[in-house]
């Protein structure tokens, strides 16, 4: 049902029907785009705030990607139809809006590009969409192949529904000098203020063709009719009515009647997107159409394929393990994610800090550069007290908006958390002495100095108890009822703090300035001695303290008892001694371990607890309501590798990719291109639903888990003397391979395990290591063999 092919560059599902929302993605400089399998589509470009140009037919407010996306038979897509003139036989691909029953389908997710592969009673339709590097345009192939004996007379027709554009402004129509139709609007507006931003919107939305087509439709309900999306009136005429839209619901339809010989095939190229104006479409349609489409098209796959490579199959770390899925993942999709990450910031201009700096963590090890500029830029934006905003300002236009309204306490701990990851890879500690300013003065500070504020500025900001304050949320965005009175305390930014007062001692020490990493140190035990104090609830540790003194996340709890966020940062934090650790980690495994993945709490919320917040209203086991929420795993699985955990890391590791098992990839209905924000949760509450994937692509999780790869599992972190090596593989493996691409180097690393040893021993281009750290480190191939205590 799904397989990886074409050795791995890409990824196949061959049914429309068994994941109905499994789904691919493609990205570039200014836009994204969503496809499932079978036609639906989400596409986003930045002007500079995310816009969209073809829209669901109802009233929309604008918001970020959200999880599992709705999809119903109007939902945007990209589709065809095809009909057999003779038999009047119809079918559509990929498969909506017909849904006929065809003789095979097959959707495949590339590098750089979606494609589909659909065969119906001798006729065959390839589809396959691309991007170019900058402009916010989808490039579309239809090859439509006569693979019968006899010949074919059918009409073929791409159908892009554009919906309902605006309530101002709406229409539509055929414009033969472009050979294109194409779709106007008026973005809704009420200040005449907004206006010169307005007109400069790209209102278009158009289709161009590169075949002149035997007719064509612009109106959505004409071309509907009576029959409906699945048998749509229009298709049951000879040919299409050549209408236009005046103020109603524009569509993109043409209708191509042709006559294809035995083992025939016929390719038509279309350009769809936005566009400001007309003058816009003609020069798009000289760039793709102007000489040969067929040579424009394969001119801008490659340029993209430049862009793309950057992060295709290299990243880090290459491995060829026992376990394919895995190898698969981590070689060819895992770090394409983090890569979309790092380029697109998740399509807004004003990241969330805590997102901005966490995505640039996984950018860390793709393109270093890309990282410490974003880290440069955050900094940037810091208050002169160390507070840092809520979101980071990415446009001189930009503002912060919606999540970023509300004040969250947990943005400044994430800055030595981020950045220790940049320094384990790149030893880039001249970055610590730049000089970068404060916003809104002409001050500057050293980024140590930057960073030094923003401890401060968590210590400053805590309770009598030595606990910190949560405001209005912390990592868990819709915890926002706990401290509005600005009394609440959250137990996990405790333990955050204590964990990143910790890792900036440590970056302080490796920079020379002792006194003050001990200050730092002596600061995170204070931190410590208070959690330990106000919640250790006897088992397991807290998530926090209400405005009105009521400790939560406890046994007590009927609901949201146990927070798995609480027990993962106390152990990265040192909070938890080895009895607290134990405990825990059985906790855990009893209340949150489910066959998808480990909860980020449970039991979920069924009703709204007004003093925790908005969080409980979520639908119980969806996002952050006790769902398997991936970002939170992964902190978790981190934790374990810190501990030494090997085996219950490995085996949390491996559940957040689908495995081999049909029952497994069914429930989940994800595909292993990319890891979704969230799998369900309340798995002991709505088994039914739990495992189902968010089909979210937007996630903290990737640089987290390609940091329990490097510094956990493969054990091949950086630090200031070189490469460390102490992997954690998992009993089952006796001998694996890695690639490790490092500070300019290349590492060829064999990993056995040997009878008989003690510890690990490392042996660099045929010489015996004293200790498992390659130093002096240069820019060349170093064949490494790893023997491991069997
Ligand atoms: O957003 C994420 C945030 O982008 O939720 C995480 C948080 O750490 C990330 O910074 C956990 O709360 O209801 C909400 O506001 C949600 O919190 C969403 O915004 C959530 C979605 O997953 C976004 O894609």
């Amino acid at each position: 049902m799904i397989k990886p092919s074409e050795g791995g560059e890409r990824y196949e599902l061959n049914s429309a029907t068994s994941m109905p929302n499994a789904s691919g993605y493609l990205w570039n400089k200014s836009m994204m785009v969503h496809l499932n399998c079978r036609g639906y589509a989400v596409g986003q470009f930045m002007q500079p705030e995310p816009a969209k140009y073809a829209r669901a037919p109802n009233y929309e407010a604008t918001t970020f990607v959200q999880p599992e996306p709705p999809y119903y038979a109007h939902h945007p897509g990209r589709f065809c139809y095809i009909k057999d003139e003779k038999t009047k036989d119809l079918f559509s691909a990929p498969h909506e809006p017909v849904r006929a029953k065809v003789d095979s389908f097959k959707f495949s997710q590339g590098k750089e590009d979606v494609s589909w592969q659909v065969k119906n009673k001798g006729i065959q339709v390839d589809m396959e969409v691309s991007l170019p590097e900058m402009d916010p345009l989808e490039l579309w192939t239809f090859k439509v192949s006569n693979t019968s004996s006899e010949p074919k007379e059918i009409s073929f027709y791409p159908y892009f529904p554009v919906g309902y554009m605006s309530w101002v402004n709406q229409s539509g129509l055929y414009r033969p000098e472009l050979n294109a139709i194409v779709c106007s609007c008026v973005s809704p507006y009420q200040k005449y203020q907004d206006y010169p931003k307005i007109k400069n919107y790209k209102d278009k939305t158009f289709l161009l063709a590169d075949t002149v087509a035997t007719s064509w439709e612009v109106n959505q309900w004409e071309f509907e009719g009576e029959g409906g999306l699945n048998n749509p009136s229009g298709i049951s005429q000879e040919e299409l009515n050549n209408g236009d839209s005046l103020y109603e619901t524009p569509a993109c339809v043409m209708q191509y009647r042709l006559k294809i010989a035995p083992g025939d095939s016929r390719v038509f190229r279309f350009v769809f997107g936005p566009a400001n104006s007309l003058d816009e479409i003609e020069s798009i349609k000289g760039k793709y159409f102007g000489i040969s489409s067929e040579k424009s098209f394969a001119k801008a796959k490659e340029v993209y394929k430049q862009y793309i490579s950057k992060a295709n199959g290299s990243g880090a770390i290459q491995i060829d393990t026992p376990d394919e899925g895995l190898n698969n993942f981590v070689n060819h999709w895992l770090p394409r994610q983090m890569y979309y990450h790092g380029e697109t910031n998740r399509l807004t201009t004003d990241p969330q800090t805590r997102n901005y700096l966490q995505d640039n963590m996984g950018m860390g090890y793709i393109i270093p550069e890309v990282a410490k500029k974003a880290y440069m830029t955050a900094i940037s934006q810091q208050s002169e007290s160390g507070a840092m905003p809520d979101g980071i300002l990415l446009h001189k236009d930009a503002k912060l908006k919606y999540i970023n309204e509300v004040p969250h306490a947990d943005h400044c701990a994430w800055l030595p958390i981020s950045i220790k990851a940049y320094l384990d890879e790149t030893n880039d500690y001249d970055f610590l002495q730049l000089q970068l300013p404060f916003a809104g003065t002409e001050k500057t500070a050293t980024v140590a100095e930057h960073l030094d504020l923003a401890m401060a500025w968590l210590l400053k900001h805590r309770d009598k108890r030595g606990l910190s304050y949560i405001e209005q949320g912390d990592w868990c965005d819709p915890m926002n009822m706990v401290g509005p009175k600005g009394v609440g305390v959250s137990g996990w930014l405790s333990m955050a703090m204590a964990y990143a007062l910790n890792i900036w001692a440590e970056i302080s020490h490796n920079n020379g300035e002792i006194k003050k990493a001990i200050a730092f140190r002596t600061s995170a035990d204070e931190v410590i001695a208070a959690i330990n104090k106000h919640l250790w609830d006897g088992k397991w540790y807290a998530r926090g303290i209400t405005d009105d003194n009521v400790i939560f996340g406890v046994q007590k709890d009927k609901e949201g008892r146990i927070f798995l966020n609480a027990q993962s940062w106390s152990i990265l934090s040192g909070c938890a001694d080895e009895a607290k650790t134990k405990s825990m980690i059985a906790e855990v495994e009893e209340q949150l371990e489910t066959p998808f993945g480990v909860e980020l709490f449970g039991p979920a919320f069924t009703s709204m607890r007004e003093d925790v917040g908005r969080v409980t209203q979520k639908h119980p086991g969806s996002a952050e309501n006790g769902s398997i929420y991936n970002h939170a795993s992964a902190f978790y699985i981190f934790s374990l590798y810190k501990l030494g955990e090997t085996e219950k890391a490995f085996e949390l590791v491996r559940k957040m990719i689908p495995s081999s098992e049909e029952e497994d990839i069914l429930q989940r209905g994800q595909l292993p291109v990319y890891i979704p924000n969230y799998y369900r949760g309340a798995y002991r509450q709505f088994p039914r639903t739990a495992g189902r994937s968010s089909q979210l692509f937007n996630t903290g999780t990737v640089p987290w888990f390609y940091r329990c790869l490097i510094d956990g599992l493969f054990g091949l972190q950086g630090d200031i003397e070189g490469l460390r090596i102490q992997p954690q593989l998992p009993k089952a493996w006796d001998n694996i391979n890695v690639v490790r691409s490092f500070r300019g180097a290349e590492f060829k690393i064999d990993m056995k395990r040997v009878k008989g040893l003690k510890r690990v021993s490392v042996e660099v281009d045929g010489k015996v290591l004293e200790e498992p750290l390659i130093k002096n480190i240069r820019k060349k191939t170093y064949i490494v063999k790893v023997s491991l205590p069997a």
